[in-house]
């Protein structure tokens, strides 16, 4: 029996949200329940999409993946060790002192983190200079970057929007994380960015809304963004509807969403409850 894309990449995502909750226990809490709710994009991102070498994180004809959000590294650690740039048994280290995960992402400690992005709201501006100094290079590389939907309360998001338009980086493709939360609460109560598919169309993205956490909707959304990417044209924004702490009942109700504190004796029933989701899923 041959296996779908589909499935490789919700294999994988299974596999990303028990490394996530593993990083997690070590400190006992952490920015777990955004991780949990973007590893399907991260696994269509890196089982699908993605162009790269996990042995060689460097090399020079890579597509690019830039994390915006600092905060969001256990995510990315999760999808690197899937991914086999970094060790399963080196994800025990997160956090601690000297360790090549740290708790915000560090370009300069992990192989495979493109750019330290926990100032949040550059991440995109980064993204277009990266695509332009491609295109002016010649090459045909994509980038993509990751960003939250506290990002798109930041002016410099929407700079680099237009700009990104105005320069036709028909390469770029966002991802935004929509899960609707920030550090300070409910995004709509925060600043309200709604509706957001209406701005980045405005700004001149070919712009697409799914549900973050359908793995085919995902799929077809990425397959319709490579469809236009092209050196010259629009550049492409995946706004995912995601659901903190998903597959993880137990964290998808918790109040305090933005950073968990998880005790001790509730990690192995997170685990549980995942696998019992992962299995009934099947
Ligand atoms: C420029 C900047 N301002 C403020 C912060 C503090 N901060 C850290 S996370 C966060 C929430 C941002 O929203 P989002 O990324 O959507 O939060 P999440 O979905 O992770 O809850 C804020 C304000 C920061 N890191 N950078
Ligand atoms: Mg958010």
């Amino acid at each position: 029996m041959t296996t779908t894309r589909a499935e490789k990449v919700r294999d994988a995502a299974y596999r990303m949200r028990h490394h996530i909750l593993d990083m997690g226990e070590v400190q006992g809490q952490g920015y777990v329940g955004q991780a949990l709710g973007v590893a399907d994009l991260l696994a269509v991102t890196y089982v699908d999409q993605l162009r790269f070498r996990a042995d060689d994180p460097h090399w020079p004809e890579r597509d690019r993946f830039l994390l915006s959000t600092g905060h969001y590294a256990i995510a990315l650690y999760a999808a690197l060790a899937e991914a086999g740039t970094v060790p399963v048994t080196e994800l025990e280290t997160y956090g601690s002192d000297g360790s090549r995960l740290p708790m915000s992402g560090m370009a300069s400690y992990t192989p495979g983190m493109e750019i330290s992005g926990g100032s949040l709201g550059h991440g995109l501006t980064v993204a277009v200079g990266m695509a332009l100094g491609l295109r002016l290079k010649g090459r045909e590389q994509r980038v993509f970057n990751f960003l939250s939907d506290g990002e798109l309360d930041e002016g410099s998001t929407w700079e680099a929007a237009m700009g990104a338009a105005h320069h036709q980086l028909g390469l770029l493709t966002a991802m935004v994380d929509m899960n609707a939360l920030q550090a300070d609460g409910p995004t709509e109560n925060v600043l309200g960015i709604e509706p957001a598919e209406e701005k980045w169309e405005a700004a001149g993205w070919f712009t697409q809304r799914v549900d973050g956490n359908d793995i085919d909707a995902l799929l077809a959304a990425f397959d319709a963004a490579a469809e236009q990417a092209r050196p010259v044209g629009r550049p492409s924004v995946i706004l995912c509807d995601t659901r903190i702490g998903r597959g993880v009942p137990l964290l998808e109700t918790r109040e305090k969403a933005h950073f968990m504190r998880i005790d001790e004796d509730e990690w192995q029933l997170c685990r549980e409850q995942l696998s019992e989701g992962y299995e009934g899923a099947r």
